[in-house]
């Protein structure tokens, strides 16, 4: 017998600005001059305020941190189609889309410096922290999105983050699963940035695609162009859409690139050449966008310097601020493991305590 077709599936790519900064008009999302500089300029605080907190962990004042550095457009142009009152749950790399949730920079130096003060956003209580068990906010979002339909909440949906490492994660696919049957307002946005630490993609999955994974859970999924900021408001936009209009969540993948290393902890040289790093070089989010905005007429030189002028004041008042608040307790983060005191933790408290005091450091800066 014959086999015959049952289904046809296929996935689409959105691109809005070319690589070189070219809109496509016909694309062109409707959104405000105030809104595009908002967005620019969130890049553009995320952009500085990264290389910053690379310098002061480079000189030992603030602990590990994961850089964000080619991934701002992936970041922050989500948020642009969110209100305050949907939720974001983020993993780890997302500074731009914090800073964009009202979260001060404060709060990121404190927390990479070990301070739980650092996971509250005063200015948002729809901002989860962030999660570094990877995968596992995914299933948190869809509670939350199932939740806000189940407590009345008919306008509110949800945007969560992850990487592309996250999606060989057993929670990745019961959270879309879950979201998809439970026809909960998600979107499940992932920032493929080509590697998760050193495992490339080509061999993370065998898909060509991480938005083809949605066609298996039975919801769109799409593809766009990560470092363009247009074209993932636009996908987001829509998602948010459908999500609020009860018609479930949407996967979207945003391509992009990390282009530096995955923490300070660790040395991409190693794993991959400055060749392909210069590919991604030529993409940078920032100078398309910018390209876009000057050729709008919204944007010149002299708004460029004012914009870096005040974000590196802001940067400069955020590291003073969270200076200022030295002596820092060195075994502070044992505190908020559990909300009780626990004989293990405790133990590790010692044991952590005795090693800095063997070392001659007192934890006091
Ligand atoms: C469940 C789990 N397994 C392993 C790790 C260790 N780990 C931290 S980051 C990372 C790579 C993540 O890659 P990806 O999801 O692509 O995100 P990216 O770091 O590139 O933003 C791994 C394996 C972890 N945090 N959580």
């Amino acid at each position: 017998m014959p086999l015959k077709t049952i289904d046809d599936f296929n996935i689409q790519q959105l691109h809005i600005l070319d690589e070189t900064g070219i809109v496509d008009k016909d694309l062109e999302p409707d959104l405000s001059d105030d809104d595009l500089k908002k967005l620019f300029q969130a890049m553009t605080l995320s952009r500085m305020a990264d290389a910053r907190m690379l310098n002061l962990q480079r000189q030992g004042r603030i602990g590990t941190i994961p850089v964000n550095k080619g991934q701002e457009a992936a970041s922050c142009a989500p948020i642009l189609a969110l209100k305050e009152t949907d939720w974001f749950v983020g993993s780890y790399r997302e500074l731009g889309a914090r800073l964009m949730r009202g979260e001060t920079l404060e709060n990121s130096l404190l927390l990479f410096n070990g301070w739980e003060e650092g996971n509250v956003n005063e200015n948002n209580d729809r901002t989860l922290p962030i999660s570094i068990v990877l995968a596992s906010q995914l299933p948190q979002a869809v509670g939350l999105a199932y939740a806000s339909r189940y407590m009345k909440e008919k306008d509110t949906v949800v945007l969560t983050m992850f990487g592309d490492g996250a999606t060989s994660e057993g929670d990745f696919h019961e959270a879309l699963n879950f979201a998809a049957v439970l026809n909960a307002p998600v979107i499940f946005l992932c920032q493929n940035n080509q590697y998760a630490i050193s495992t490339p993609l080509k061999i993370q999955t065998k898909s060509s695609t991480i938005a083809q994974k949605a066609i298996a859970y039975g919801i769109p999924g799409i593809q766009v162009d990560g470092n363009d900021a247009l074209a993932v408001y636009q996908a987001v936009k829509e998602a948010v859409d459908r999500a609020r209009a009860d018609e479930g969540p949407t996967l979207i993948e945003a391509v992009t690139f990390r282009m530096l290393m995955h923490t300070t902890a660790d040395d991409p040289s190693r794993y991959r050449s400055d060749d392909e790093v210069a590919v991604w070089e030529a993409k940078d989010p920032l100078i398309r966008f910018k390209k876009y905005l000057t050729d709008k007429g919204i944007w010149d030189e002299k708004s460029q310097e004012r914009l870096e002028a005040d974000c590196k004041q802001q940067i400069d008042d955020a590291v003073q601020a969270f200076e200022s608040r030295k002596p820092f307790a060195a075994d502070a983060p044992f505190d908020y493991v559990f909300g009780t005191r626990e004989p293990l933790i405790e133990a590790q408290r010692e044991k952590f305590l005795a090693k800095l005091e063997k070392e001659g450091d007192h934890g006091e800066d």
